[in-house]
């Protein structure tokens, strides 16, 4: 099937596709978590919970998998390098005692993924330590075993975690996709430029398109 997609339309073929929603946890979504403490408005991730949850449910009821992943580290920190940990200057750096539990360590509360993007029980989700969701993980097995070609991405942030995932991938031969109005950034000036380098070139990343576009080419209504 063919997306209407930018720079130019995708084939993409529903039983060698995989969704990959990225980090729409608590600590990135809702006041009192990682995100607000760096000082950002997490406003601006939260709006686009309602097509993420549309783009999950049509590639759900299109027989595509959905793979969750989570930003977070052990509880001792021993994936968590000084050069991650001591950047930027938060109210609370990974690991201290939040709202929320600690931050972005696994099991706590802000960790867990928000409650309306919420995985099924059989869905895949991957705990990441890095901004790519390859590095450190089993997810280049795991879609291996899938037989996965091709990737539709959501989630955030836009320039972060998901243009790094998307650069990963395309380097080990996946198609990428990202759903336009299912990703968002603190800064949208900086949404607006990671989405033109990845189409860019003609699509030297990936390809990008509204979740209304991939939902529409997913379940077309018949004439
Ligand atoms: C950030 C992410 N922005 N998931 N993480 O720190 O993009």
């Amino acid at each position: 099937m063919k997306i209407d997609a930018q720079p130019f339309p995708l084939d993409l073929d529903p039983a060698t596709t995989a969704l990959i929603v990225i980090d729409m946890q608590r600590d990135f979504i809702e006041p009192g978590g990682f995100g607000a403490s760096l000082g950002n408005n997490v406003a601006l991730l939260q709006a686009i919970v309602p097509a993420t949850a549309r783009l999950i449910a049509g590639c759900r009821a299109a027989g595509i998998p959905v793979i969750h992943t989570r930003e977070c580290h052990l509880p001792d920190l021993s994936d968590c390098p000084p050069a991650k940990r001591l950047r930027g200057a938060p109210s609370l750096r990974i690991g201290d005692p939040g709202p929320m539990g600690r931050v972005l360590i696994a099991g706590e509360p802000g960790a867990e993924i928000v409650p309306d993007l919420a995985a099924l029980p059989d869905e895949k989700v991957i705990d990441k330590p890095g901004k790519g969701a390859f590095y450190a993980t089993d997810l280049g097995p795991h879609l291996a075993g899938l037989g996965t070609k091709t990737l539709i991405f959501a989630g955030v942030t836009t320039e972060v975690c998901v243009q790094t995932t998307m650069r990963e991938a395309n380097d080990r031969g996946f198609e990428c996709l990202l759903a336009e109005d299912a990703t968002e950034s603190y800064f949208p000036e900086f949404k607006a430029a990671a989405l033109a380098m990845i189409r860019a070139q003609g699509a030297i990343v990936g390809w990008t398109a509204p979740v209304d576009a991939i939902l529409s080419a997913l379940a077309p209504v018949d004439a």
